[in-house]
């Protein structure tokens, strides 16, 4: 019997939790443009008051530099209207530029935006800004979030903006040709899984653990796939290494426990749970993580799909279905 998709998608179906992330989301889309910036600086700012992401460095910001410096000799009105047409989407050179970034250089990009914002060189809303009501409404969605899918929202927003005339995967290549992002705190380097022994699987975290992707990507089926949060499957070995090249680098993976059943044909479905750090963050904060995997007899994978969880009682939900 051949392993098919849309039944790995399945595997584990019964523990999934509908998750508050795409719901915020929809919620923030329907911001008109300035209550979508004032949002994103409301809530970036209240979050800072806990954690702070780690500065990027030099070497990063020099990608994003062209931009910054046009940006910075800008009156403050011209500021505000090109984060207008990138948050909007409008097809500008600018925002051609920005869609260009990979996920991290975009990050980074904001990041110093807003240390520009905070010293008062860049405006972070517009002179006379009243807060509509609708912004309230996000902003307390948002309060209510745990802090991983906090920062997952305010980086979906992030990798959304700009203006990208092609398909918005072809900017995962670009990652290859930009400088690694570095680990802020040493990775774990014994894994060991409560449950689960399956060497496909703590290989897996082990490459992720040092970045070795073409490692990782070497453990799946040539028709093997990857479906990260929210997102649809990454199919075939090279998608999935430019994937995780542009996605995963500096991450520290830690599963806690999991649940391994053979199946009929003697594939193996598992699930596990754990924390995951993101070098943006390092230790300040662990998002709690599900992973979803279908092995196939030989050991090989054949579905990973990774999961956002919420809380940690949810990482202890392994109840199979
Ligand atoms: C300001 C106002 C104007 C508008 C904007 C502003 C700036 C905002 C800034 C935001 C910065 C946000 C950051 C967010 C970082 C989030 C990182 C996350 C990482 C999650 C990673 C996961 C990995 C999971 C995976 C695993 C696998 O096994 C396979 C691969 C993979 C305020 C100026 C915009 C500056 C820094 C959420 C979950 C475990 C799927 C990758």
């Amino acid at each position: 019997m051949s392993l098919s998709l849309e039944s790995a998608q399945k595997i584990f179906s019964g523990t999934q939790v509908p998750s508050p992330i795409p719901a915020t989301i929809a919620l923030f889309e329907q911001l008109s443009v300035d209550d979508k910036l004032a949002l994103l600086w409301f809530a970036y700012t209240e979050l800072g008051r806990t954690i702070t992401p780690a500065a990027p460095g030099a070497a990063r910001l020099q990608l994003a530099e062209g931009l910054l410096n046009q940006i910075k000799k800008m009156s403050n009105d011209e500021q505000m209207q090109v984060m207008r047409e990138m948050t909007d989407h409008v097809d500008t050179p600018l925002s051609r530029s920005y869609a260009n970034f990979s996920v991290n250089t975009k990050l980074a990009f904001w990041y110093e935006l807003g240390e520009l914002m905070k010293q008062g060189i860049v405006t972070p809303v517009p002179p006379g800004y009243q807060m509509g009501a609708g912004v309230k409404v996000v902003l307390e969605a948002i309060q209510k979030l745990d802090p991983g899918q906090q920062i997952t929202v305010l980086r979906n927003t992030v990798v959304d903006m700009g203006y990208d005339p092609g398909a918005d995967s072809s900017n995962y290549a670009k990652a290859a040709m930009e400088p690694m992002f570095p680990r802020t705190t040493p990775s774990p380097t014994k894994i060991t899984i409560e449950g689960v022994t399956e060497p496909a699987v703590l290989s897996y975290i082990e490459a992720l653990n040092v970045d070795n992707f073409d490692a990782a990507v070497a453990l799946f089926t040539p028709n093997g796939a990857l479906q990260p949060p929210f997102q649809k499957p990454i199919v075939g070995p090279q998608a999935i290494a430019a994937y995780l090249r542009a996605e995963a680098q500096g991450l520290n993976i830690m599963p806690e426990t999991g649940i391994s059943e053979v199946l009929v044909d003697g594939s193996k479905q598992i699930k596990i749970t754990g924390r995951v750090q993101t070098p943006w963050f390092g230790v300040q904060l662990g998002m709690n993580i599900a992973w979803r995997f279908l092995i196939n007899p030989e050991g090989k994978i054949f579905f990973v799909a990774i999961d956002m969880l919420a809380s940690p009682q949810e990482l202890l939900n392994l109840r199979p279905a």
